[in-house]
């Protein structure tokens, strides 16, 4: 680790403190490796290299020098058109997996194979099954789980024209894509047309492989992480408003810890009902623990944060820092996010990590393969294991830096029109008179390129400052709780407006509406809104955001969001900047074909002066004060 100062590294105390016991400790970081591979490709943050096959591979001159095609004759516009859309592919592809899994454990529901899971929200089992076009009268639940299963999984290859979803969709935005075209089809039919398109030789109009890039980044939006979404909620319970703690002070000296980390619930949900068994308390206590303590990391985290109020350890930038406490028994992953480090950082102490789905293992880790069937035992199994590796924690490399902090969460829509009162009248009336003058959705990761949590949290208080509700999921969720921006006291931070109807309502100016797929639950509400109105959702003052973005997931929810009609600002620019066709597209063309762009800013101040701009200009179209 370099001898930078530790505020450069976070904002956060828990991280810094980390960081230091890191450097002492030996132990290599995420920052480290970072600073290793800098400077970085030219040509790839360009998006201009191009290795699709093995004529190549291919590298385009940015400065007009040397080569302007590679070997096949693809031109600049061609090659970083081919890489964003594959980058757009593969994160629809991990969300929409992930949404597959949970239908999978629907199915088992259904078919009544497995004891281990089962329906905890039937009416909202029936409500969506009905939505969808479902005929539920006389059936019993499990009836109902098999039929809205396979619907559910006709969605992936779907013949049907497209997905169970789509009217939610507001008319006129149905519209406006059946007229570009960017109707989404099925799931995996629109990922893996990307794949095929991009091949060498198939599609080179750089354009139109970013519309089929729209195209199935709203199939992600609107199908494959609204089901995961929907489908979890049926299976875990529908969120509603609870309180929780989070940062590293989560952690508890005197227990057995075990961090679940990933983004699916399926397993997380199986080792918050082992922690609780009588059985392995009693184990642990005979091994000297007081306890056994669950904790989240990332979207799993969230997952169970939002349905369950466990408490959040961290975010992304914290996942290899929760091992450095030295505190932690056994970190359970399943897939996503999960960094290949983590294993190496756990074999500096005491710790293991536990993969658990055939398509994610770690050389290195210990595999307790879950499945529908066994998910119970095997999480039996891992807290087990945590429990042996409390046997051999060594207290004396023990630190847990903070004391938490409290966050109030799960504002799933049902929760919000609850508190509403029941419809979005109250909502759509406070945006009326300005009390409300927005919403915002600031969502996604960190990146060690940028102070963790800095861009996430300032641009939070710079938007609720200016009377614009700010909607949370993923690894933000924990940058705002950590700066309690979550809890209701927060009114305080918050515009005149706002900080009036929170404190009417009792909730905070920022609400945690769950994890990445989650980000399905803002275009729900948006296509309601706009539903209400009457209008398209691009005529609706709102925007979004991803200040402190890493993944290809975060790529393809930024554009299924624009592509819905919603303005986004993105904190780092995606690798397209070795295109002007392409960049042009994203940050003005796109505003004529689907009434939304993208910006790119880093400073969190200018970021929303351009989101209070933007929302200036929709108030005004829909006749309300500025
Ligand atoms: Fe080079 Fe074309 Fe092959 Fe890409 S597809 S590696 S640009 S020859
Ligand atoms: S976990 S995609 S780092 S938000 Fe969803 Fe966090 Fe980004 Fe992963």
């Amino acid at each position: 680790m370099g001898k930078r100062d530790l505020s450069e590294y976070s904002i956060c105390k828990d991280a810094q403190a980390m960081i230091a016991k890191a450097r002492e400790d030996g132990v290599e970081t995420v920052w480290d490796r970072l600073r290793e591979q800098e400077p970085h490709c030219g040509f790839c943050e360009l998006g201009l290299s191009c290795r699709n096959c093995i004529m190549g591979p291919c590298r385009i001159d940015p400065f007009g020098n040397g080569p302007q095609r590679g070997v096949c004759g693809a031109d600049a516009d061609v090659v970083v058109a081919r890489n964003f859309g594959r980058m757009v592919a593969a994160g629809a592809a991990a969300h929409s997996d992930h949404g597959r899994d949970l239908i999978e454990t629907l199915l088992a529901v259904g078919e009544g194979t497995t004891a281990d899971y089962g329906i905890r929200d039937e009416a909202k089992l029936r409500r969506i099954a009905e939505e969808v076009g479902l005929a539920v009268a006389g059936k019993d639940a499990k009836a109902v789980a098999l039929e809205l299963a396979e619907q559910f999984f006709n969605d992936f290859g779907c013949r049907r024209g497209s997905i169970s979803f789509i009217d939610r969709v507001p008319a006129k935005r149905r519209a406006l894509w059946e007229k570009v075209g960017i109707t989404p089809r099925g799931i995996d039919r629109d990922v893996v047309e990307m794949l095929h398109r991009t091949h060498m030789g198939v599609d080179n109009d750089a354009v139109n492989i970013c519309l089929h890039a729209a195209r199935l980044s709203l199939a992600d939006g609107w199908g494959g992480s609204m089901i995961a979404t929907e489908v979890s909620d049926i299976l875990f319970g529908t969120p509603t408003p609870r309180t929780s703690k989070v940062n590293l002070g989560v952690l508890k000296a005197d227990q057995v810890n075990i961090l679940v980390h990933g983004h699916s619930p399926i397993v997380s949900e199986m080792i918050l009902a082992a922690v609780h068994a009588p059985a392995l308390l009693a184990k642990a206590k005979a091994a000297g623990a007081q306890g056994i303590n669950l904790a989240g990391l990332c979207c799993t985290g969230n997952e169970l944060l939002m349905r369950q109020g466990i408490p959040m350890a961290g975010n992304h930038l914290m996942t290899e820092l929760a091992l450095v406490t030295g505190a932690v028994e056994v970190v359970v992953v399943d897939y996503q996010c999960i960094m290949p480090s983590l294993v190496t950082v756990a074999g500096c102490y005491h710790s293991r990590i536990v993969t658990t789905s055939p398509k994610a293992k770690f050389t290195g880790a210990t595999h307790i393969e879950f499945d529908v069937h066994n998910a119970r035992q095997k999480a039996v199994e891992v807290v087990e294991l945590a429990i042996e590796r409390f046997k051999v924690r060594d207290a004396g490399r023990v630190e847990i830096p903070v004391e938490p902090v409290e966050v109030m969460t799960g504002f799933s829509n049902e929760a919000v029109l609850a508190a509403l009162g029941g419809t979005a009248a109250p909502l759509i009336e406070a945006i009326k008179a300005g009390k409300i003058r927005g919403a915002v959705g600031i969502v996604g990761c960190n990146n060690p390129k940028v102070k963790q949590d800095y861009q996430n949290s300032n641009l939070i208080r710079e938007c609720i400052k200016r009377d614009l509700l700010v909607l949370v999921t993923g690894c933000v969720t924990v940058s705002a709780g950590k700066q309690g921006l979550l809890m209701p006291a927060a009114a305080d931070l918050a515009g005149p407006g706002l900080s009036e109807v929170c404190k009417a309502l009792g909730i905070p100016p920022v609400l945690h509406v769950g994890s990445c797929v989650d980000n399905s639950r803002i275009l729900q509400l948006c296509g309601m809104l706009a539903t209400a109105l009457g209008v398209d959702i691009s005529d609706l003052p709102v925007a979004a955001a991803a200040p402190e973005w890493y993944s290809e997931k975060a790529a393809t929810i930024g554009l299924y969001a624009v592509a819905s009609g919603i303005f986004t600002v993105l904190g780092l620019a995606p690798p397209i900047l070795g295109s002007k066709v392409v960049t042009d597209l994203a940050v003005s063309g796109l505003e004529g074909v689907v009434g939304a762009s993208f910006a790119v800013e880093g400073d969190p101040v200018k970021a929303a002066e351009l989101i209070d701009a933007r929302i200036r200009v929709k108030r005004t179209a829909l006749g309300l004060t500025p």
